[in-house]
């Protein structure tokens, strides 16, 4: 099978394996894991924080920050399309008594005059904003990379309010490297960001929340109450060290592969392909088969494919390339819609 439903699919490779097998493990709980020490300490040195925390998911590093910047009764100033409001299942409303304040972006972008908008004003009888977040790269959008300038006014309107900015950097490396910037300059500034290892970088599980010493105490306390403090954890983090140490330039492969995945469907006269900035190729169906259906077809060929917005743009997949991809499936994979699409 040619998996390209999302780069969470990928198995620990041979060396990632080896590392597991052989990390030194502790109770986390008790702080006293040291590979998670170690994970947590470089991941913090590459993002330029002073702290981080090991997550078993993204969407608990996403909502362990919101509980911590945030008060019950305040508002999240978010983008309409983003995972946070679209995919966590409410779980802001449900752990920290906040509403999301959902803004229409460009391709996952909101600008600062947005944010300064829709920033209340100190009235006592009004939802205060507690919080800003952005999302580098943008899943729904199609992987784009929120433009670094247009970040640092967001930021710089939020701070000069007093509000903390939290990014969703689940595939925040895909950004860097495709911009071939070091990830601490895309992320200078944010108060807190959480990215995800168990994405393109290839780790079985987890994701990392960075932030001040203080705000990373604060965060430890949230994940135990949710149930997220983790025991031997180590073996988990050795995935993730060796992630970090061997996967990040890599992703410039899963890039050059979707660009070519991008470019090969483009041909296809029924299909209307969004040229990818990373690893995530958008394709509208313009006539024939809608989203399920075809990936039904190509199922039965032997490549996964995923009808976009989780299912819910029935005429848009979404086609995402990772370490467990080659340039050979990729080929095929174009070869394999042409066969399905023939004459539509
Ligand atoms: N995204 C998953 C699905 O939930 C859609 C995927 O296959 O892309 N932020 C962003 C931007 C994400 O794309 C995801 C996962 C998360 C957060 C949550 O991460 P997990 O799945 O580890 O909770």
């Amino acid at each position: 099978m040619i998996d390209l439903r999302s780069d969470t699919v990928t198995k620990p490779t041979p060396g990632m394996r080896r590392a597991m097998a052989e990390a030194e493990v502790g109770d986390d709980v008790y702080g006293e894991d040291p590979t998670v020490n170690r994970l947590q300490e470089r991941a913090a040195e590459l993002l330029g924080f002073e702290a981080a925390l090991f997550v078993p998911s993204g969407t608990m590093g996403n909502q362990v920050a919101i509980a911590v910047h945030t008060r019950p009764g305040q508002e999240v100033i978010l983008e309409a399309q983003s995972h946070i409001y679209n995919v966590e299942m409410a779980t802001l409303a449900r752990f920290s008594g906040v509403q999301p304040r959902p803004l229409p972006g460009q391709r996952g972008v909101i600008t600062a005059d947005q944010v300064r908008a829709a920033i209340r004003p100190n009235l006592y009888y009004l939802a205060q904003t507690g919080l800003v977040c952005l999302e580098n790269t943008h899943n729904a959008a199609g992987g784009t990379i929120f433009p670094l300038g247009v970040a640092r006014e967001v930021l710089a309107v939020a701070h000069a309010h007093g509000i903390p900015v939290h990014l969703d950097g689940a595939r925040i490396f895909n950004a860097a490297v495709a911009l071939g910037l070091p990830v601490s300059e895309l992320v200078r500034g944010f108060d807190s960001v959480m990215f995800c290892l168990s994405k393109g970088l290839g780790a079985p599980v987890g994701s990392v929340l960075c932030g001040s010493r203080e705000f990373i105490a604060e965060a430890r306390r949230v994940r135990k109450a949710l149930g997220g403090g983790m025991r031997q954890a180590g073996i988990l983090a050795a995935a993730g060290l060796y992630a970090l140490a061997h996967h990040i330039d890599r992703l410039a492969e899963d890039h050059e592969n979707a660009r070519l995945l991008a470019e090969g469907l483009a041909q296809i006269p029924c299909l209307s392909v969004t040229p990818p900035e990373t690893n995530i190729v958008l394709v509208e169906i313009v006539r024939g088969p809608t989203a399920p259906e075809l990936a039904e077809r190509l199922k039965r060929r032997g490549v996964l494919v995923a009808p976009a917005g989780a299912g819910t743009e029935p005429r848009k997949l979404r086609l995402v390339t990772h370490l467990d991809v080659s340039r050979q499936d990729i080929l095929r994979t174009i070869d394999l819609f042409w066969e399905e699409l023939r004459g539509v």
